[in-house]
């Protein structure tokens, strides 16, 4: 019977070591991981600082901090690359589509439904599409007519399949705050958006002249879009931050959106 008793209480103070080494690795996990976090942090501001003087970052390259125990690896790309769902011109939202659809009426059809998205009436361009087609769906749902909030909302305009989505994301945003493309991305290599209408496989038929003075133009606020990923152990946090950049040092700058993954 003692011996029994024993043998339970070893049994029991096995797991309880067990549970208790368990809890200390956890708990090592989550000072990682907020250490991961904070060095991340550190990463973006650091980069914010050396913007100005450091050629290399406004050129997209990647640079490596370290900062305290980790390591960060962040790089900014220019916000104004991408196509403003909200402020683009229309010439500019077809661009954009023209520049991953192939096909001329589906391409065609998708710009419209864009423009009748974010347009206040619920007047139907040619080729759009408004409440009458939303409400057919299951569940029903009405057009924005308003401004996109984020870039997923793009996944409710008619003609937007998850591939579509995809090869659009990296090329939207909602907060270049610019109806145009940056005029100094226009050849570089990495720009986010192409003209390749001219290229693209499967296409048989003219593309339309486009008139790239119309798409790309010098002006709208210096935003970036900065991305830092910091690494302490094996734990790793990522950290992505649209922000305006201020050149007047005596400006702060501001930051308009981030996320933590
Ligand atoms: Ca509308």
């Amino acid at each position: 019977m003692v011996l029994w008793i024993v043998a339970a209480l070893v049994l029991l103070t096995t797991a309880t070591i067990s549970l208790a080494r368990g809890n200390t690795q956890w708990a090592t996990k989550m000072v990682e991981k907020s250490q991961a976090r904070a060095v991340a942090e550190g990463g973006v501001w650091l980069l914010i600082s050396e913007f100005e003087t450091n050629v290399a970052i406004k050129d997209g390259s990647a640079m490596t901090y370290q900062i305290g125990a980790g390591s960060v690896v962040a790089s900014a790309e220019r916000e104004s690359g991408r196509v403003d769902l909200n402020r683009a011109k229309p010439e500019v939202i077809a661009f954009l589509v023209e520049s991953v659809i192939v096909e001329r009426t589906e391409a065609r059809d998708l710009i419209d439904a864009i423009l009748d998205w974010r347009d206040r009436d619920d007047i139907k361009r040619e080729f759009g599409a408004e409440d009458a087609y939303y409400q057919q769906l299951y569940p029903p749902y009405r057009a924005k007519n308003g401004p996109f909030n984020a870039i997923a909302e793009l996944r409710l305009v008619r003609g937007v399949t998850e591939t579509v989505y995809q090869q659009l994301k990296p090329r939207i945003t909602v907060l270049a705050h610019s109806a145009t493309l940056d005029k100094n991305l226009r050849d570089k290599e990495g720009a986010s958006i192409r003209k390749n209408t001219q290229t693209l496989p499967g296409r048989t038929d003219e593309p339309d002249e486009v008139d790239l003075r119309r798409i790309f133009s010098t002006g709208g606020p210096p935003i970036y879009r900065v991305k830092c990923t910091g690494t302490v152990g094996e734990t790793t946090s990522t950290i992505t931050a649209v922000v305006e950049i201020n050149p007047n040092e005596k400006e702060p700058n501001r930051v308009l959106s981030w996320e933590e993954a």
